[in-house]
């Protein structure tokens, strides 16, 4: 069994925790990395005010042991700051559910009178313990040279240019900017659309590219469909609030194309393997190819608008604006941080599949051992 984890806890209670069960013992944590993972995530041009009252920072409660594993469960806890300015508060029910968020579905599942309820569990404040999570599994990937980053693509229609350089030189570039866009022109032009966006009270949506580098070949497998890695990774990135579309490779694209024109075609030079394209995005069968990982995740704008909404208010079914609750206007470039986490999450389940093992030295040992018969992979990175 690979990696498991829980999170609990509401947007306005008094903390976020996680529970990350199936890290081999051994492995060094940082915890100076967690907490860099988790201001990542709250910074970006069109973030809420919220994020102005937050300093997320990550507090161990169990499974690491000077700084190391020790194979028990890693249990971590995110305090709340905003819950201090909501405790001794009692905000008159919500009864006007937000079209396109999980109210009106979730109070009727749940049976529940107030949709304030569901808002508080359905809030992307979730996301900071998934970050916390998927930053272990980042230090856990890091040790195998595994290396996971992203960029934004696109928001509201205005699309950036994606010049094919090296990704770690992608990765550094967007990384250096507010918006996540690595094409310095194409970062001013989206954050004048952001601009936009947050000037007419609107929300906007857009397209995320999450990669991972120095993948070894076979993670996944071909043999059964919830063993199949390219699904495993479309139902982590699905789960991410507001994600609504994942796309793998160029898939969209190939869906167009005749087949000759769809593959990656393979040759050999001084016995190693290449491909010249990477249309498939790393992934064939269910399996990675050693090919470098390429995701896509298509985002909603959010549901929460300045400019209200039409909507009925569930007490007395009459017509009804949505009110407005805060929120991000722009939630993308801070979303960049949740796909990257969800990534790590599902190729350290992958990787501990594959090579299994209680302890990193173990799991370690059988990484260095395995040798597949046919020749190294020349992967473009
Ligand atoms: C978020 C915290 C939330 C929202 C946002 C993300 O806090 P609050 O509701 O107090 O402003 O700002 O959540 C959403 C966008 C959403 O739709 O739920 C966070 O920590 O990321």
């Amino acid at each position: 069994m690979g990696i498991r984890f829980l999170t609990a806890g509401e947007s306005h209670g008094p903390a976020l925790s996680c529970i990350v069960e199936g890290l081999p013992a051994g492995l060094p944590i940082s915890l100076e990395q967690i907490n860099h993972d988790l201001s990542r995530r709250q910074t970006g041009y069109g973030a809420g005010a919220r994020m102005k009252i937050e300093r997320d920072t990550a507090q161990i409660t169990g499974g690491i042991v000077n700084g190391v594993t020790i194979g028990a469960p890693v249990g971590m806890l995110v305090e709340n700051l905003d819950w201090k300015n909501w405790k001794d508060k009692a905000p008159p029910p919500q009864t006007i559910p937000r079209p396109g968020h999980a109210d009106l579905a979730g109070a009727t599942k749940y049976d529940l009178s107030d949709l304030r309820m569901v808002g508080e569990r359905a809030s992307a404040r979730e996301t900071a313990m998934r970050v916390a999570a998927g930053s272990l599994a980042r230090q856990l990937l890091a040790q195998f040279n595994i290396i996971v980053g992203s960029y934004v693509t696109e928001i509201g229609g205005e699309i950036a240019e994606l010049a094919e350089i090296p990704y770690t030189e992608r990765f550094a570039r967007a990384e250096a900017n507010d918006v996540r866009v690595y094409d310095d022109a194409s970062a001013e032009k989206i954050r004048q659309r952001i601009y936009a966006i947050m000037q007419q009270k609107e929300t906007g949506g857009g397209v995320i590219e999450t990669v991972a580098l120095n993948l070894p070949i076979g993670l996944g497998s071909h043999t059964h469909w919830d063993r199949k890695l390219d699904g495993r990774l479309a139902q982590a990135l699905m789960s991410i609030h507001s994600v609504k579309g994942v796309e793998i490779g160029r898939a969209f694209e190939n869906a167009r194309k005749l087949g000759t024109q769809a593959q990656d075609e393979i040759f050999a030079r001084d016995g190693k393997l290449f491909r010249e394209t990477n249309r498939a995005g790393g992934l064939e069968g269910g399996l990675t190819n050693g090919e470098p990982l390429v995701l896509r995740a298509a985002l909603k704008p959010i549901a929460t608008t300045l400019t209200p909404t039409r909507s009925i208010d569930v007490t007395t079914r009459d017509a009804a604006m949505m009110i407005y609750q805060r929120s991000d206007l722009v939630h993308i470039p801070r979303a960049c941080v949740i796909t990257e986490a969800m990534v790590c999450l599902v190729l350290a389940d992958a990787m501990l599949e594959k090579f299994g093992g209680d302890s990193l030295r173990e799991m370690r040992a059988h990484f260095d051992a395995w040798n597949p018969t046919w020749p190294d992979v020349t992967s473009r990175g």
